[in-house]
């Protein structure tokens, strides 16, 4: 049985969808990061970097929603696609996550959480990820999945952050990468979308993003220099 250690939030949604498209059964245990639960010396053995997700999984730890994404799909092979698309889709998952979340989170975060919002910074970070999408437009070009011909973690992965492109770069946002966005449509009409986006809505996350909030979530910002 899998503990999936889950937050509502972009990457622990990737291992969500995972989880739901695959069927693996698994128990849902809360993060309430708003709460600084991440910080917590349990949750920091089952990850170092005190962030969601994590999983267990046969007394094996597994952290960074990538990392169980290339775990889970070598373990059980679901989704981890075909033997000769190996090289494409390693390379695609490294784009996903060194590019299109990173450049993602810090959009999110000096366009909508940042106490200052330096033009630099949002501009800076918007880019970056107007590019990513670009370069997946294009290598989505006349194809339906990212990584050969049927659903793989590449997928699943760059789900996760494409569904919150609105906060990244914008209302109507795909609007300007036609392929991204048929993509995007087809992959968020799978059942299993829905399901994802239904884990954890019974449990009482903080919502407000306060004082108390802002320093569980970004410590370092308020440690003594
Ligand atoms: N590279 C990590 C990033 C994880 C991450 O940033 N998680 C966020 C939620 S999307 C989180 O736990 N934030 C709380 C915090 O930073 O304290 C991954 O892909 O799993």
């Amino acid at each position: 049985m899998i503990k999936f250690y889950f937050h509502h939030t972009p990457n622990p949604m990737k291992v969500a969808l995972y989880l739901e498209e695959t069927g693996l059964p698994y128990e849902l245990v809360p993060v309430d990061t708003y709460r600084g639960e991440q910080h917590e010396p349990a949750f920091r053995k089952l990850n170092p970097n005190g962030k969601t997700p994590a999983i267990e999984h046969d007394g094996q730890r597994v952290f960074d929603s990538n990392a169980i994404l290339l775990y889970l799909s070598e373990k059980t092979g679901k989704l981890a696609g075909k033997v000769e698309d190996r090289a494409e889709l390693l390379s695609w998952i490294m784009f996903i996550a060194t590019g299109i979340g990173p450049y993602s989170g810090q959009a999110v975060h000096f366009k909508h959480v940042a106490p200052e919002k330096p033009d630099y910074a949002v501009n800076r970070y918007q880019r970056e990820a107007e590019r990513h999408y670009e370069v997946l437009d294009q290598h989505l070009a006349g194809r339906d999945f990212i990584v050969g011909d049927e659903l793989t973690i590449a997928d699943v992965s760059a789900w996760g952050w494409i569904d919150r492109a609105p906060l990244v770069i914008g209302e109507n946002a795909l609007d300007r990468y036609p392929n991204l966005k048929r993509w995007f449509a087809a992959i968020d009409a799978r059942p299993a979308v829905t399901r994802a986006r239904n884990v954890g809505k019974d449990v009482d996350f903080k919502k407000e993003r306060d004082d108390a909030a802002m320093r569980a979530l970004f410590p370092q910002n308020y440690a003594a220099a």
